[in-house]
């Protein structure tokens, strides 16, 4: 999660020893997300939900926070996030926070829980293990799934941020790649890029077509010209499960493709837009292939996760509303909508619980409406 462990402001304040002239809410939340994906690691959640959410108030607040009378009142601030408004609102940082950040078992946990594959009960197990860097993962030859593979292989690209400019440059391949199959198939851009975010650490689509028919075989059709072009360098096609699509369960059951794809450069031969159909095999080998993996500079791709979801039309607007996020928002909503509504809501649909049935929706507006919410749109859902 990059803007996580952009920790900067905190170097830069250690170093000089006083406070730093940046913005207080967002040195606030920073430290408060920092205390979160602690609680994360020690697989606390009580402690990792309050520091989310504390977080999330202060991202979301309208004005500069100047002093902690001003923050007693806000929600989910309690007691021990008090403290740490405290001290950094006084001395410019927080004394937990700094010693969090200099743990070897955070900075490994971080490292790890980066790469693609890893969850923290992995990275747990691993550092239990010894290790400490990438290199000790290499030698110590930790069984690693196809998944952590590529994760760990492509684990430099997959660091950097995806930019919108080439978030469009993998719509415009997906658009391409899906179309041969199916021209008039709908495919919208989810995730945090829908949200309005200039960056991204994948990007996610949604598609769907008023004939669930078309739908059936797309994403193997998808994945297996994507192979032929040697655009694709992981997959995993997760097929979907009716039984799943229960009235409690959270689990998301649509067809979906985790993928890492080479994306071609903006000025490389193969830019999507006008040229990917002539990708031919002695290309598709360089990309597969490239001579130096770790240097981008000799390359003309970038490797980038994207995730398709399928969904039939009928769970179109849940799925859209489910898969646009945040995770932060999403939490949120469900757990209001099943408390103060008793409707349980998941990708999939709405189901009330005292009336026993499913509430159809074909837009997002509808959604809200069911949940008795004034409507948000995406760019208002950055909890
Ligand atoms: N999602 C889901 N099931 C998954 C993965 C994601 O329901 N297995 C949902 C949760 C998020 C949304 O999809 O609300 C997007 O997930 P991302 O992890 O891609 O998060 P973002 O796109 O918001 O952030 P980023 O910009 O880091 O990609
Ligand atoms: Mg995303």
């Amino acid at each position: 999660v990059p803007h996580l462990l952009d920790v900067s402001w905190f170097t830069e304040s250690m170093s000089s020893g006083r406070p730093v002239n940046v913005e207080p809410r967002h040195n606030l939340k920073n430290a408060l997300e920092i205390l979160a994906r602690s609680a994360f690691f020690q697989e606390s959640d009580v402690r990792y939900l309050g520091f989310t959410r504390a977080a999330s108030t202060l991202k979301a607040l309208p004005y500069k926070l100047q002093s902690v009378n001003q923050a007693k009142d806000l929600p989910w601030c309690g007691g021990h996030c008090m403290i740490v408004i405290q001290e950094i609102l006084e001395h410019g940082m927080c004394r937990e926070v700094e010693v969090i950040k200099n743990n070897e078992h955070y900075q490994t946990m971080e490292l790890l829980t980066g790469i693609y594959g890893v969850g923290v009960r992995t990275a747990q197990r691993w550092f239990k293990e010894g290790i400490r860097n990438l290199s000790d993962l290499k030698t110590m030859e930790c069984k690693l799934t196809a998944e952590q593979v590529s994760g760990l292989r492509h684990c430099k690209d997959l660091q950097q941020q995806v930019t919108l400019e080439e978030a469009e440059r993998v719509g415009q391949l997906v658009k391409d790649t899906l179309q041969r199959f199916v021209p008039d198939v709908h495919i919208t851009m989810t995730g945090g890029f829908r949200r309005g975010k200039e960056v991204g650490h994948d990007v996610d689509f949604l598609i769907t077509h008023p004939n669930e028919n078309a739908l059936s075989g797309l994403l193997e059709d998808a994945v297996g010209w994507l192979e032929t072009q040697g655009l694709l360098l992981y997959h995993h096609l997760k097929k979907r499960k009716p039984a799943l699509r229960s009235a409690s369960s959270s689990m998301d059951s649509h067809e979906t493709c985790y993928a890492i794809v080479a994306l071609p450069s903006s000025s490389s031969p193969w830019n999507t837009d006008i040229e990917v159909k002539k990708c031919n095999s002695e290309d598709a080998e360089r990309i597969a292939h490239p001579e130096s993996p770790n240097s981008l500079n000799s390359r003309t791709w970038k490797a980038v996760r994207v995730d398709l979801v399928v969904t039939p039309q009928a769970e179109h607007a849940y799925a859209l509303l489910g898969w646009t996020g945040s995770k932060h928002f999403e939490r949120e909503l469900r757990r209001y909508s099943l408390r103060e509504k008793k409707l349980s809501l998941n990708s999939h649909g709405l189901y009330d619980l005292e009336k026993s049935c499913f509430l159809p929706a074909q837009t997002e507006e509808e959604i809200f409406l069911h949940l008795g919410l004034q409507y948000l749109p995406p760019s208002d859902r950055n909890a």
